[in-house]
């Protein structure tokens, strides 16, 4: 597109829509119509994407997730489609900023972490290498709460992000599915002698898709990702009197729950995970009828994919539909059910594994948990002779009144894999060791990877400038070219320009913390970055002791040489997580005496920057110089974080943990900063029961000091929650093992003070994590998915090239 033809789009939809001219028309105006145009252009490729599919019958997968995070659209969409430099320098024409209208954008945040923000690099992975693959998920009315800090407290404000409407939706009215919950179900015999459901005083309620394109990267391809909303079907309207008998069921898509890896053990969620499973499920098999194959053929047209276990009723409510509305005898159901499923796995935390009380199943969706108890029956009786009766017994989907989630997502589906090696080894060991012995071929490892379009070429336009003028732009299309950087290890000049567009993006972040917080820092301070949801198990509070122990020294010593630091924090924590609240509190605390503190000189200074989300994520990670990976081994299954952090330049301190491990692999040894406990060595005290945390606590005089901090007034206003921390930490033998950790995590960091002084040693670092970071690409890893699990291919044929690569 040229500038004029942009130009005169944008003015026919402003006169259309707001009866403006472009001249005065404001940033939201202007945001529309511009959403508007991409949707234009975006559609037609849509539709083109779509025949095609439908054409040549090629197989889908469909991938199921409770949480899609796919931020703001319109920069990756601009650049997807190639014309994100037309846009910009047409709207610089006309003196506006293309930066302002993009944050007239609401963040799409509906998910909480990782796991949301995983699903939606995945979609935009799929779309630009071409792979048929559709996204399945709630289109929530509510996102993820906001987060300000009120007195240094996590206070949670409403995500209004429909207020304003969501330009990149279509509603599909014609697309509805009717998804049944609650009532009787009971066994009828007929006259043939069979059995058959029936189901009386059912709640039926209306599933409406909203759809969003996918669009690849510059390749012509849009593929769909389809979120369900609830309504009150017409015909039910009578039924519901009052506005709060229509608000239960309104209620079912209204709100995230926002825990992150906890389960919340609801009936609401109990529904909603049934809601977007069903209206899915009945959506695709609609879509197959259509194109008039045998069911034995389904698997060869169609692949699901269970996004950790909240779609795991996808086994019993495909059984469902194929058994109860499609007459399909169980066997045949079953054989076609395992093969169409595959299922990932993102914890091994046992908190998070879901189970749902037997209770609330039958309540909540009664036929479902026939069918489970079936799926149950069978597996026993299957198994025997064949494996223990003990074995049997602890992989049942039915055990202690409540249905396994993950043993019924296992049992019903062909793959299940794990999202790094050490994760998806620890399952085959450990976790699920018992399904392994079972169904050794079913296990498998997709270490997780990112969208580099959106965590760099858009996220960090300085350093991507840089890279295009050292390796040329291949980068932008083949992650794994960014290589090419190796070559300029000792290049002083290449090194140079690189911190250079670092010190852009710090001075950047400064600005926002200046305007935001108050808090002034200097870009030429190490900024040291932690940035993920608060848990106990990621440790933010063993960052926050090493802080205390800087600060303790710097007051003993105010001459003491340091590289002044920056420590950067963005978290979330789940509304009724009172412990990682309290460590917000504390962290905040602490900040709060630090910066105010003129004797320390301005040598660290603490930054909690609220509400972390994707937008923000994409500010603090350009301009990062530490990324912070320092869960307890083994407990983190993956972390991607870590994987953006060193894409844009970020040098990792971590343990042996999720990712980290494979980052050192591709880095080496010299290139990152390994310190604590090996996973190995974690279980080993599991098993000895002899680790006490109190010993290292009476032996060790600094960390006596940084602890009694927390409940000797040394740190203000956190008497409650010092008191907690405390506890956690002495009384009750500190679970995480920080203390364990802590005096590693110090020599570490202490490495870090002194490497980072020689600024060509660190820029060498630097340059090694993000010539290396395109091992970590969601291409490569969604296109291992689509050959090892879902057996789907890349269709090309129908693409036209567009735009630039640069875009
Ligand atoms: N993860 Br289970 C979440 O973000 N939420 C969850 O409910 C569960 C897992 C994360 C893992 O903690 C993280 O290690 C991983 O990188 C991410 O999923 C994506 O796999």
């Amino acid at each position: 597109m040229t500038k004029e033809e942009i130009k005169k789009e944008l003015r026919q939809r402003l006169r259309d829509t707001y009866a403006l001219e472009l001249e005065d028309a404001g940033p939201v105006e202007l945001f529309y119509s511009l959403g508007g145009l991409i949707k234009a252009i975006s559609n037609e490729k849509w539709h083109k994407t779509w025949k095609n599919y439908l054409t040549e019958e090629q197989k889908q997968v469909y991938y199921f997730s409770i949480e899609f995070l796919p931020g703001k659209l319109l920069k990756s969409n601009l650049l997807n489609l190639g014309i994100l430099n037309e846009v910009r320098t047409t709207l610089a024409d006309i003196d506006v900023d293309l930066e302002e209208l993009a944050e007239v954008e609401k963040d799409m945040a509906l998910g909480n972490g990782g796991l949301g923000r995983l699903a939606s690099c995945f979609m935009d992975s799929i779309a630009s290498c071409g792979l048929p693959g559709n996204g399945n998920g709630i289109r929530y009315d509510y996102g993820l709460f906001k987060q300000q800090f009120v007195d240094g407290y996590q206070v949670e404000l409403p995500d209004e992000w429909l207020k304003r409407g969501n330009v990149w939706e279509i509603r599909r009215e014609s697309k509805a599915c009717d998804v049944k919950l609650f009532g009787n179900v009971y066994m009828k015999r007929l006259a043939n002698g069979k059995l058959q459901p029936v189901a009386e005083n059912q709640t039926t309620v209306r599933a409406v898709p909203y759809d969003t394109g996918m669009i690849g990267y510059q390749n012509g391809i849009v593929n769909t990702m389809r979120l369900w909303s609830v309504e009150i079907p017409i015909s039910e309207e009578a039924k519901y009197q009052s506005l709060d008998e229509r608000r239960t069921v309104e209620d079912l898509t209204a709100v995230l729950y926002p825990d992150d890896s906890q389960e919340s053990g609801r009936l609401v969620r109990l529904a909603q995970e049934y809601f977007f499973v069903s209206a899915g499920i009945q959506s695709i098999i609609r879509y197959y009828k259509k194109l008039n194959l045998p069911w034995h053929s389904l698997s060869e047209k169609i692949a699901i994919h269970i996004n950790d276990t909240h779609p795991a009723m996808c086994v019993p409510e495909l059984m469902r539909v194929l058994v109860d509305e499609n007459g399909l005898n169980w066997e045949f159901a079953w054989d076609i059910t395992v093969k169409v499923l595959s299922y990932t796995n993102h914890t091994i935390m046992a908190e998070a594994l879901e189970k749902w009380p037997i209770y609330l199943m039958k309540i909540v969706v009664p036929r479902i948990y026939q069918i489970i108890e079936e799926i149950d029956r069978r597996y026993v009786t299957t198994l025997q002779g064949i494996h223990s009766q003990d074995l049997i017994q602890r992989t049942r989907p039915l055990q202690n009144d409540q249905v396994y989630m993950a043993h019924l997502a296992i049992i019903g589906s062909h793959s299940t894999n794990g999202v790094a090696k050490i994760h998806s080894d620890l399952l085959k060991s450990i976790v699920l060791h018992d399904f392994y012995v079972i169904y050794p071929e079913r296990f498998n490892n997709k270490t997780n990877g990112i969208a580099e379009r959106r965590w760099l070429q858009l996220a960090n336009e300085p350093l991507a400038n840089v890279i295009d003028e050292l390796i040329t732009d291949s980068w932008r299309k083949t992650p794994q070219d960014l290589k090419l950087l190796m070559n300029y290890q000792n290049d002083e000049a290449a090194l140079t320009k690189i911190r250079e567009a670092k010190l852009v993006k710090k001075e950047e972040l400064a600005n926002y913390i200046l305007k935001t917080t108050g808090i002034e820092v200097s870009s030429n301070a190490i900024f040291d970055v932690q940035i993920k949801r608060l848990h106990a198990y990621k440790r933010q509070l063993m960052n926050l002791l090493h802080i205390l122990k800087l600060y303790f020294e710097i007051k003993d010593n105010p001459e003491m040489d340091i590289t002044p630091r920056v420590f950067i924090f963005g978290a979330k924590a789940a509304p009724s997580y009172t412990y990682a609240k309290s460590i917000i509190k504390a962290i905040n605390e602490v900040a709060n005496m630090v910066n105010t503190d003129r004797s320390l000189q301005d040598k660290i200074k603490v930054v909690f920057l609220p509400n972390y989300n994707v937008s923000l994520a994409e500010k603090i990670i350009p301009a990062a110089d530490v990324s912070e990976q320092i869960s307890l081994a083994s407990k983190e299954a993956s972390g991607t974080s870590n994987m953006k952090l060193m894409l844009n330049g970020a040098v990792t301190i971590a343990t042996l943990d999720g990712a980290n491990v494979e980052i050192r692999d591709a880095v080496g040894d010299d290139n990152i900063y390994i310190f604590g406990l090996t996973e190995k060595e974690v279980y080993d005290y599991y098993e000895k029961q002899d680790y006490s945390s109190q010993k290292i606590y009476d032996e060790d005089e600094n960390l006596r000091r940084i602890l009694d901090a927390f409940v000797d007034g040394t740190i203000p206003n956190i008497e409650f929650e010092g008191q907690e921390i405390y506890d956690a930490l002495l009384k009750f033998n500190d679970e995480y093992f920080l203390l364990r950790d802590f005096h590693d995590y110090v020599k570490a960091q202490e490495q870090i003070n002194q490497d980072y002084k020689d600024s060509m040693l660190w820029q060498k670092k630097s340059l090694a994590n993000i010539a290396n970071a395109g091992n970590f690409s969601a291409d490569d890893t969604v296109k291992a998915y689509a050959e090892d699990i879902w057996q789907i291919e890349p269709i090309f044929a129908h693409t036209e090239k567009e735009g630039t690569t640069n875009g």
